[in-house]
């Protein structure tokens, strides 16, 4: 047995009530085996036993007063995983499914994205199971002062940086960054994703969901095809989706599909500029629900309480390329069977772990390409490095500056992920390429400083 798999089977012990921890192990580990043959030191000196273990987890009470003065209590958490390559980094969700399990497999996931960005960032992820549908801004605001009044102290602009994610978007990064400057005193990079005026970085709202499209675009390439003409399927209605909608159409791509937690909008005709300006001002400004968009555009057709792969699964829909950018595990089995018999060429993830491991199975037997998430999605935390830089030098680049930096990264994370996995005896598969790529610089780093 490799010590892969007794480390595998500790995990799945130790942390028996941890299902999507124990997922995102199991598929990262699994593909680091071709290592343990070349790297007998990372054996010797038990890396893998150690990369799967945080540095250390901070759980905490969050108390708040709701609008009827009503006190609320929830729990907030920071995993701060891994620091071996640079500060901890990585975002806040805020949404009622958070949980230990997932906090620690968006942590995990995040030490290995962040490492391929080629930027000197650490792995962590926090939040709170503090649920910020349907509350008021007042009442984000209280929560938001709430949890950042005790994590404020464990983290900081060389500690611990976090940022944004499910729930956690512009409005939620004001007040959080804003108690932190105020009890602090300090005015630094603590946070990214901030607002233009207070030392955000141009592009970072941008960066997932243009850097899920540029890492499309490479793939495709590889094939000889580009997404001029395209029928894409994206499912989420967030941050990521709308602007991977909004790279994609730009590139001359069909985006055919939206959706949110309630259910999936089906629009064939496409989606247009237009509609995407009112799929943003209806879910950032008006805060709605994706089911008004029939009502704005009454060809598209809604599914309620279904995903948009259960559509293309149930409808038989024909689509060429997948972009997830919902959540974990929105995507099993037998949707990626439907994928198969659909013809998709692509599926590209810009949510984290969107695919179930039976998912990622079938598109491997069944030839469909697959841009796994922490490669394909890492242009948001890469944004957020070079918000980290610009911050640090108390200068800013220009939108066209970012976003070609962000472009370049793309294109060097999938280069890498190619190349590792060309070396490793696994060409063409990106997924074990990005995670040999990503895992190696941060075992090495963790080697130099011995058993620590
Ligand atoms: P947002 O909160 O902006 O949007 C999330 C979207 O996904 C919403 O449309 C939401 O619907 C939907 N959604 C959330 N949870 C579920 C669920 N359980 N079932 C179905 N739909 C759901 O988040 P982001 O766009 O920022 O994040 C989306 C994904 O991308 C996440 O997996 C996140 O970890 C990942 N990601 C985000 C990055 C970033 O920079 N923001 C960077 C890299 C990855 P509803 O409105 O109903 O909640
Ligand atoms: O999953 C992710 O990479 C993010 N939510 C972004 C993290 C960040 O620090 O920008």
């Amino acid at each position: 047995m490799s010590q892969i798999d007794d480390v595998i089977a500790k995990v799945k012990t130790v942390d028996k009530n941890q299902p999507e921890f124990i997922e995102a192990v199991t598929e990262v580990l699994t593909s680091l085996k071709p290592t343990e043959e070349k790297h007998p030191e990372f054996v010797k000196e038990k890396i893998y036993e150690r990369i799967v273990e945080p540095d250390r987890i901070i759980m905490f009470r969050v108390v708040w007063e709701d609008d009827n003065h009503e006190v609320q209590v929830n729990r907030g958490y920071r995993v701060q995983f891994n620091n071996a390559i640079g500060p901890y980094k990585g975002g806040l969700r805020f949404h009622p499914s958070v949980n230990l399990s997932i906090v620690k497999f968006l942590g995990f996931e995040q030490i290995f994205k962040n490492s391929l960005t080629t930027l000197p960032m650490g792995g962590g992820k926090g939040g709170s199971d503090f649920n910020p549908k349907g509350k008021s801004d007042r009442e984000v605001m209280r929560f938001s002062y709430a949890f950042m009044r005790e994590l404020f102290r464990h983290i900081g602009p060389d500690t611990d940086v976090p940022a944004g994610d499910i729930g956690v978007g512009a409005r939620e990064i004001g007040f959080l960054y804003g108690y932190y400057k105020k009890i602090k005193n300090e005015h630094t990079g603590v946070l990214t994703g901030k607002g233009l005026e207070y030392g955000g970085s141009l592009i970072r709202p941008e960066a997932t969901g243009y850097g899920v499209v540029y890492f499309t675009s490479e793939m495709l390439a590889t094939k000889g095809m580009d997404l001029k003409g395209k029928v894409v399927a994206v499912s989420g209605a967030g941050n990521v989706a709308q602007y991977a909608i909004e790279k994609a159409i730009q590139l001359g791509a069909k985006v055919i599909s939206v959706s949110d937690s309630n259910g999936a909008v089906i629009d064939e005709e496409g989606i247009d500029a237009k509609k995407l300006a009112y799929i943003m001002n209806l879910k950032n400004v008006k805060r709605g629900r994706i089911r008004e968009y029939p009502t704005e555009y009454p060809h598209a057709k809604y599914y309620e309480g279904k995903s948009v792969w259960d559509v293309i699964r149930d409808e038989g829909l024909k689509v060429d390329i997948v972009l997830p950018c919902a959540t974990q595990n929105e995507i099993h089995a037998d949707h990626a069977e439907a994928f198969a018999k659909s013809k998709v060429i692509a599926v590209v993830e810009g949510a984290n772990m969107p695919s179930t491991l039976d998912a990622i199975h079938i598109y491997k037997d069944s030839g469909i390409m697959f841009g796994p998430a922490k490669a394909a999605n890492a242009g948001g935390v890469a944004v957020s490095g070079l918000e980290m830089s610009q911050n640090s030098m108390r200068l800013s680049w220009t939108r066209e500056e970012v976003d070609s930096k962000l472009r370049e990264i793309m294109q060097k994370i999938h280069k890498a992920s190619l190349e590792a996995a060309a070396a490793y005896g696994a060409p063409g598969d990106l997924l074990v390429g990005a995670n040999i790529a990503g895992f190696l610089k941060v075992a090495k780093a963790m080697l130099a400083y011995g058993v620590i």
